[in-house]
């Protein structure tokens, strides 16, 4: 499928995947969904993609999605559309490590989608937002639920609430976002975190993955099982024996995937 509203790099197991729709400040529509659940599938089974960094520009990342597009919906149009329902599941069935390198706006479904990653490195002059309250709606991809769960109720109501954008330092704070760089130094900064993560082996990456996530789905008791069971089947694994063999022996390992 060729794309219009992502581009997409593929480079040392990185792929780079900007969004692209500058004159709407990379406003979110039904096409870019489309594409990053198109792409997103692909990833699944291309050995090439060990991560994946999802970006913008060095001023907006996405300022939501477009409002114009859905100005001219009606609740009939949205409701069996399930807008964004499908691309949003290709999104969450990733199983590949992505990270969201947000400069700028991440606002609504931009602020959404940067939460749908597995974390947000953030540039300093980024604001995020839930301003949906503005144009009389309210959040419609986690902006009410990943939002609170990653920074509380007390927070994640002032912001859908009164709309307000929280700056990138408040962002850290406030746990949505892991690291804060200046804005120069934020794909620098992200890619060595992919390349960092793209070494590691995809198995245990995936498990990491899989495990934490199910941090939000279950009681801790089940969590905690779920992880300790899949600790457990590392040791099936010729990464592992590499892993502790390459400690012991003072090396780098050599991870296969296997
Ligand atoms: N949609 C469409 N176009 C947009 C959007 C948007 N979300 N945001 C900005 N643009 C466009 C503007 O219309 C403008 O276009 P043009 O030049 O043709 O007039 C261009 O981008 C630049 O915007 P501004 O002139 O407004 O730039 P400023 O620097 O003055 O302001 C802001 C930047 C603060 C980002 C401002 O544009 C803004 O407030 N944008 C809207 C933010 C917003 O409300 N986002 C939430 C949208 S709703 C949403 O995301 C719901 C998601 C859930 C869907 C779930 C479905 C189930």
């Amino acid at each position: 499928m060729a794309y219009e509203t992502i581009i997409v790099e593929i480079e040392d197991h990185v792929a780079l995947v900007k969004l692209n729709r500058p004159d709407a400040m990379n406003a979110l529509n039904l096409q870019v969904f489309e594409e990053l659940g198109d792409f997103l599938s692909s990833a699944q089974t291309n050995d090439k993609v060990r991560c994946i960094v999802l970006t913008g520009t060095d001023k907006f990342f996405a300022a939501g999605a477009d409002i114009k597009m859905m100005s001219e919906m009606s609740f009939v149009d949205v409701f069996t559309s399930d807008l964004f329902g499908e691309g949003g599941t290709a999104i969450q069935r990733n199983r590949k490590p992505m990270i969201a390198a947000v400069a700028g706006y991440a606002l609504g479904g931009g602020c959404e989608l940067a939460m749908m990653c597995d974390f947000i490195i953030a540039a300093d002059n980024a604001k995020f937002g839930q301003p949906e309250i503005n144009l009389g709606v309210i959040a419609g991809i986690g902006g009410t639920q990943r939002l609170t769960r990653l920074i509380g109720k007390s927070k994640a109501m002032d912001m859908n609430l009164t709309g307000r954008f929280m700056d990138a330092e408040e962002a850290e704070r406030a746990g949505l976002v892991s690291r804060v760089v200046p804005c120069k130094k934020l794909m620098e900064e992200a890619m060595g975190a992919a390349a960092k993560i793209a070494e590691k082996s995809m198995i245990s990456a995936m498990a990491v993955k899989e495990s934490v996530n199910r941090a939000y789905e279950t009681p801790l008791a089940e969590g905690l099982l779920y992880e300790r069971r899949l600790f457990h089947s590392m040791f099936a694994t010729d990464d592992q024996t590499e892993g502790m063999n390459a400690f012991l022996e003072k090396r780098q390992p050599q991870f296969r995937d296997r």
